[in-house]
């Protein structure tokens, strides 16, 4: 694979060829603020939190077969990601010397508040506008989960869209005409080797399709980069460094969602935003309603959920939810693909089954027949990990439990299922003594640990008082 001397893509509507060798930061923000001063974009945290430097990406959507927007936040987001995609800043909003219709809904609405914040939030609200002109408050609220505001609050923001939406959206025209050059140059595959000052990484690798990144694996040890939402983290905060890297995040066999009878299987980079659309589609509302619980719009536009199974955080929110579904993992490499069953994956803490020269090629899984209830107890309830996580899926016939499982997050050094609590409820009479037996098997059959998320004693006491919890959603037909 010859190495590349130059990535192309578009800035605010405008065609670019960039050399690598004049790329001197890593992460998209960076790159925007210091090598091409566009300082619109603001730091806020880092780490995906704040929202501040959420810009909008343009791209193809091999699943949709249309081009997408997505506000990302650009702080977490690799440069090389960029090629062949639309890059929209606040910079490129305002045309012919007239701001653009949001920047005017936000002036006219008081919404612009401490200013530092404003870029992101307007970019926020184009990236939903550009997918949905007349999005309702429920929605509203979504595309501002991951924008902070401290001093004043959303009120005048919402003003804002709503105000918007009442005079009709356009799409700006600079958006418009880029779209028929974004579907000629599609994103291509390359070698990459960057000279960041004060960077690990010497080489980026973004395989053109499955059989050269599998090859690649095999023959040398690559960190694989797919969404980044937990390896920039990471990166950003000095916690981890890597000096190869392979892209799998725009690997076509890897971008699908099938669906046959009951069964569901998910390619290794699809997005949880992509799931969630896919899930519209098929009116599958329970799954929508829990992978919406996930981070804020910009982290479910990057973040995979091949890569929150592969992380192995014990509080993963997929990984509680899809170990109660029975999910199986398959697990490819040059040599050949092998089944796992989720449940068998996890070994111990941020360790798993996979080996070096694997990557998950999909997951897949049957669309609970019985009712879901999950839970998620953390400080804030958008853009929080949480200090225990759970999911019951239970069959309830005639009163009596048909069938169930239970899955709880942050309790083990991994996601666990507990069977013990399960057996004990198969079969018998739904009423509050076998609720809370259950209750009691789940509290004393976990391992919390005391971090800064909760004492040992309070996650025995969640975990106690989530299985009640969900019981009585479950019982009420929630
Ligand atoms: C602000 C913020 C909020 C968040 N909120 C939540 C939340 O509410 N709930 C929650 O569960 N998580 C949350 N997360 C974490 C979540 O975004 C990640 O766990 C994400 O799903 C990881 O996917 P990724 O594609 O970004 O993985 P990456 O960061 O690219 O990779 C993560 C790990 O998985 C490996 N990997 C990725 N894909 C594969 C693959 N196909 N095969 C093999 N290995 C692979 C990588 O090598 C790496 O070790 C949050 C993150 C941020 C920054
Ligand atoms: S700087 Fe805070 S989310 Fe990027
Ligand atoms: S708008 Fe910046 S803190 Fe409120």
């Amino acid at each position: 694979m010859m190495a590349k001397e130059e990535i192309i893509f578009f800035l605010n509507g405008e065609k670019i060829s960039f050399n690598i060798e004049k790329i001197k930061h890593f992460s998209l923000l960076d790159f925007l603020r210091e090598d091409l001063k566009l300082t619109g974009s603001k730091k806020g945290c880092s780490e995906g939190d704040c929202g501040a430097c959420t810009v909008v990406i343009g791209e193809y959507s091999p699943i949709e077969k249309r081009i997408v927007y997505k506000a990302i936040t650009s702080c977490i987001y690799p440069v090389f990601k960029i090629e062949g995609k639309h890059i929209i800043t606040i910079e490129g909003l305002a045309e012919n010397g007239e701001l653009n219709q949001i920047q005017k809904a936000f002036v006219d609405n008081h919404a612009i508040q401490c200013g530092f914040c404003t870029p992101g939030t307007i970019m926020s609200l184009l990236g939903l506008l550009l997918n949905n002109a007349n999005p309702d408050n429920n929605e509203i609220n979504k595309a501002l989960s991951g924008n902070l505001c401290r001093c004043t609050g959303y009120k005048s923001i919402k003003n804002a869209c709503k105000d918007i939406t009442t005079k009709h959206f356009k799409k700006p025209e600079f958006i418009k005409k880029t779209e028929k050059d974004l579907k000629k140059n599609r994103r291509k595959g390359g070698k990459l080797i960057p000279k960041i000052p004060n960077s690990p990484i010497k080489k980026y690798i973004i395989p053109e399709t499955l059989d050269e990144a599998l090859s690649i694996l095999e023959k040398e040890k690559c960190k694989i980069f797919n969404g980044c939402s937990d390896l920039l983290v990471r990166i950003n905060k000095g916690e981890d460094f890597f000096e190869r890297v392979i892209d799998i995040s725009q690997l076509k066999e890897l971008k699908f969602i099938h669906k046959e009878n009951n069964k569901v299987k998910i390619g290794g980079n699809v997005t949880f935003q992509e799931f969630i659309d896919f899930a519209r589609r098929e009116k599958l509302n329970q799954l929508i309603e829990f992978f919406e619980f996930i981070g804020s719009k910009q982290i479910r536009n990057i973040g995979t959920i091949a890569g929150n199974v592969a992380n192995a955080s014990p509080i993963a929110d997929s990984a509680v939810f899809l170990l109660a579904t029975d999910a199986n993992l398959t697990l490819r490499s040059k040599k050949g693909k092998r089944k796992v069953l989720l449940s068998k994956f996890y070994k111990n803490y941020k360790e798993t089954e996979l080996k070096q020269n694997e990557l998950i090629e999909s997951i897949e899984f049957e669309i609970p027949q019985g009712k879901v209830s999950y839970i998620k107890t953390s400080k804030r309830k958008e853009v929080d990990i949480a200090s225990v996580n759970s999911c019951i899926i239970a069959s309830i016939q005639n009163k009596k439990i048909k069938d169930v499982s239970i899955s709880f997050g942050g309790v083990f050094p991994y996601p666990v299922r507990i069977y013990n609590a399960e057996e004990l409820l198969k079969g018998k009479e739904i009423n509050d003594e076998t609720i809370e037996e259950a209750a009691k098997i789940c509290a004393r059959s976990v391992k919390p640990i005391s971090d800064v998320r909760g004492s040992e004693e309070f996650r025995r006491k969640l975990v106690y008082n989530q299985v009640i919890k969900h019981f009585f959603t479950l019982r009420k037909g929630k």
